[in-house]
């Protein structure tokens, strides 16, 4: 929708329930992708004597009847967004006829067609372009849905729930009804209706149901389901083990469609996937892929009680729903692949894209109180900030505690849409703890930081914490919270103490302990016990101790990151003033001890991998003032080269030794092997090693596994040379007819180096192979230029923020969603240098004059802080 005027947001203070209930819907499909026909009935009940009313956009309203009788156009209210009913009965039967266009559903919200297939997606405001209808979390209801479609298109006709019913109806078309006996919100329908191939399998519940478990993909797909399945039996028993919960319904679906504006969706009894978070096999999907698919799979599964069963009131709360199973799917990882090396991962994760947020022009509460569009508030803050929150009510209470916790509010609130209040307060009720302080962790954006230092008193030695939290959009002044904070002192051969857990309440706090003569440090904030900065006077020598020593692993790897992140930090600043970079004490000091981490038996090859791989530039630059990011990206590969050079023969070592012989397997061990090998290759190449590229060469020629296969390519696109373009275009041709490798395809070239500049990445959007309506390819070529080619999007010209300006004001044309994440790139501008950050306010200058959707123009205005 194109607005000229400027939208008024939602407030979480004018929150006002429910005018009316709804006892029960039914609806009726007639399916045809030019004009389907959807009819509605709806038995309502008044709460309140207050206008009823329906959310309806881009669908076309052909009739409306109160108890049977067709409404006059004059006892209606219409507008481009609702349908209003000034005057309603007690009780009454609504009936609703709508005619929809799922083919020119650009926007892959609603009812659209994907790959000649229908399905939906209605989280969170897309049911109304389904029906009119009371689009809002707290509206729940029980929902049978009929649907009739031609019979050798669309052979599968799936909806929520069981099938009661199904069969023929004459002229080549047949039906299907579809009853889910659980109520719950719009947001949560699904329909699906196509060819499809089916994987089958069950799964029995810890009281011995019996459950069906069917994946849905496109003909010809479905033995690359059969990871997912695993993955999702593993799930379910999981959730049983972990958290006590069954699954409910008689039958679980899971579909598989090309076309989808994010990961997936939790619908009640039909997820719904992006085809890339569900299709894997050793050939066509990284090692990475399958880890995403296995957690993704989990993640909707565990939305079936933290979201469906138990929903958001509003869509304010959404963390209750997405922290709380983001948090469930991260610990499900931990157990499947190792809690150390996962923790690392969402720890890096978090860094990367929401500290980034939260010390950003968008940055926001986990629980925001404002939005323009709530399809924006689907961020890091929420999901994984979100997550961090349960994390540290874990820590805080204890396991014992918050497993009691947990259980008492699923038997509490089930069946009710909830705010996050209620949540807490049956963390309250269970434990008798007072958890008024921790609310503000929803309430406050920005990333707390956290000062660490030591003082030696007489013959005791005091460790002071202290927090400070900087000024958001629209927060001047922040309280304290409750941070956990897990420490341990640590010697040269290890532990000198047992790890403790001290909660920081107020500003600051101290801790002390007896003086020991013996050298040691603090780690400090082990396993990252809260989602804060810190700011510790460790010295080198501390760092490197705890490289070496802390029993932790995480805090292991933290001391290395935070030596790293200090080391590229100044040769970052020797590099922008045109200085070679000094080869210090710490850097060598860096290098000896990641030596030591490679030859550690302790640890295994994944974090081994971890280990030897430094913070993210940009990472490095959120600690900056205003600098010219390419000097940062210059010093993350300076780094790099150092410590190939010192490792060097033992990494060619490595290499060799960890070459895979046997069958491929997607477990964390073999995967962990792969991941440490390739990142000897990066590393070889990262000093240009003239045995680098030929390594890379045989093993892109040789690989059984697209992991090593993609690696290889990648290293060779950083070697560049003239064989580069001939290997991309080898890897095009062998994968021409795998749209998921071709997104790889797309991806590695738009963050490679380009002798062109940015113009090569302009011919690759204007090419034929280009698909601009599938998001998957977009956030391939657009995403992954803005994200990953630091080198050309913020070329100094600043022809990379045209050109990714250029994408976005065309993509928003289509699909507002896309576009708006997208935009989000540029909310790094205030760290960058002057000139470049009046380059990116001009760029957003131009989006906001293009007359875009609601959508892009909040992102645009946020980010320029207007
Ligand atoms: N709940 C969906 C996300 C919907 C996004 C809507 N803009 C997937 C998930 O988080 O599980
Ligand atoms: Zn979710």
């Amino acid at each position: 929708m194109r607005t000229d005027t400027a939208p008024t947001p939602t407030l979480l203070s004018d929150y006002e329930p429910p005018s009316h209930e709804l006892t029960s819907v039914y609806l009726d499909f007639d399916l045809q992708p030019e004009a389907t026909t959807v009819r509605s009935k709806i038995e309502v009940k008044r709460l309140r004597d207050e206008p009823f009313i329906l959310n309806g956009e881009e669908i076309e309203l052909k009739s409306v009847k109160i108890d049977g009788k067709v409404l006059k156009r004059s006892a209606y209210k219409l507008d481009q967004e609702k349908l209003v009913l000034a005057k309603t009965p007690e009780s009454f039967t609504l009936e609703i006829e709508t005619v929809c266009n799922p083919k020119a559903n650009s926007k892959l919200m609603g009812l659209y067609v994907s790959g000649g297939r229908f399905c939906t997606q209605c989280e969170a405001e897309g049911f109304r372009r389904i029906t009119f209808f009371p689009d809002r979390p707290d509206v729940m209801s029980v929902f049978t849905v009929r649907m009739e479609a031609d019979m050798e298109t669309y052979p599968f006709l799936l909806a929520n729930g069981n099938k009661t019913e199904s069969g023929a109806v004459g002229k080549g078309r047949h039906f299907a009804v579809w009853h889910d006996p659980f109520r719950k919100p719009a947001y949560l329908f699904a329909l699906v209706a196509g060819q499809f191939d089916l994987l089958e399998d069950s799964f029995t519940t810890m009281s011995g149901r019996h459950i069906p478990l069917e994946i849905y993909v496109d003909p010809g797909n479905a033995p690359q389901a059969e990871y997912a399945m695993d993955a999702l039996k593993r799930s379910m028993k999981w959730d049983e083990d972990a958290f006590g919960r069954e699954y409910d319904l008689d039958l679980f679906m899971i579909v598989a469609v090309r076309d989808f504006n994010f990961g997936a969706m939790e619908n009640k009894g039909l997820n719904i996937f992006n085809s890339a978070l569900l299709l894997a096999d050793a050939e066509s999907a990284t090692d990475m892929n399958f880890e995403r698919i296995e957690s993704v799979v989990a993640h909707e599964y565990f939305h079936n009680w933290t979201g469906n069963r138990i929903t958001c009131r509003d869509w304010f709360q959404l963390c209750l729903k997405e922290g709380f199973t983001v948090f469930r799917d991260q610990e499900f990882s931990a157990d499947q692949r190792g809690a150390a090396v996962q923790r690392i991962k969402d720890v890096r994760a978090l860094r990367a894209r929401q500290f980034a947020e939260d010390a950003g022009p968008l940055a926001h509460p986990v629980r925001p109180e404002s939005y323009m569009k709530i399809d924006n508030f689907y961020t890091a803050t929420v999901y994984e900030k979100g997550a961090e929150l349960i994390r540290m009510l874990k820590t805080i209470l204890g396991a014992e505690k918050f497993r009691a916790g947990c259980d008492h509010y699923f038997e509490k609130l089930d069946g009710t849409a909830a705010t996050i209040e209620q949540f807490l307060k049956c963390f309250e009720e269970a434990t008798g703890e007072d958890l008024s302080q921790f609310m503000l962790w929803y309430q406050q954006a920005g990333t707390p930081i956290l000062t660490v230092k030591r003082e030696t008193v007489v013959n005791q030695q005091r460790i002071h914490f202290k927090q400070a939290t900087k000024p958001t959009p629209g927060q001047p002044r922040k309280s304290p919270v409750v941070l956990p904070i897990k420490w341990q002192l640590v010697g040269d051969n290890g532990p000198l103490s047992e790890p403790q857990l001290k909660l920081l309440k107020h500003d600051a706090t101290s801790v002390s302990y007896p003086a020991i003569t013996e050298p040691h440090s603090v780690s400090v904030l082990q396993d990252f016990s809260a989602p804060v900065t810190v700011r510790s006077d460790a010295t080198t020598e501390d760092l490197l101790r705890l490289m070496a020593a802390d029993p932790n692993a995480f805090n292991r790897w933290e001391a290395g990151q935070t030596l790293a992140r200090q080391l590229i930090a100044s040769l970052a600043k020797a590099i922008e003033s045109g200085k070679t970079p000094p080869v210090d004490k710490a850097l060598k000091g860096y290098c000896e001890a990641l030596a030591r981490t490679l030859d550690d038996p302790k640890f295994n090859n994944a974090f081994k991998a971890l280990a030897l791989t430094p913070p993210a530039p940009m990472e490095v630059l959120q600690s900056l003032d205003q600098s010219d990011p390419l000097a940062v990206h210059e010093a993350g590969k300076w780094l790099s080269r150092a410590v190939a050079d010192y490792l060097r023969d033992t990494l060619l070592d490595r290499y060799h030794a960890l070459t895979d012989t046997g069958a491929f397997s997607p477990d964390a061990s073999s995967a962990g092997r792969r991941a440490l090998r390739n990142r000897c290759l990066a590393l070889l190449a990262a000093r240009h090693d003239p045995l680098a590229a030929t390594l890379a060469q045989t093993q892109f020629a040789e690989a059984t596994n697209m992991t090593d296969e993609l690696s290889a390519l990648m290293t060779l696109t950083r070697l560049g040379g003239q064989r580069v373009e001939t290997t991309m275009e080898d890897f095009y041709s062998k994968w021409e007819k795998n749209p998921l490798v071709l997104d790889k395809w797309f991806s590695v070239q738009a963050m490679r180096p380009h002798a062109g500049g940015v113009s090569s990445i302009l011919r690759l959007a204007d090419s034929t192979r280009y698909e601009r309506t599938n998001p998957n390819r977009v956030r391939a070529l657009v995403g992954g230029f803005a994200m990953g080619n630091a080198e050309l999007f913020h070329k100094a010209d600043g022809s990379g923020y045209s050109f990714f300006t250029d994408q976005i004001i065309d993509m928003d044309s289509r699909n507002p969603q896309i576009a708006a994440r997208l935009l989000g790139a540029f909310e790094i501008w205030r760290k960058l240098d002057d000139k470049r950050q009046v380059m990116i306010r001009s760029e957003l200058q131009r989006v906001i004059n293009s007359k875009p959707s609601k959508n892009v123009l909040e992102i645009a205005k946020k980010t320029l802080g207007e």
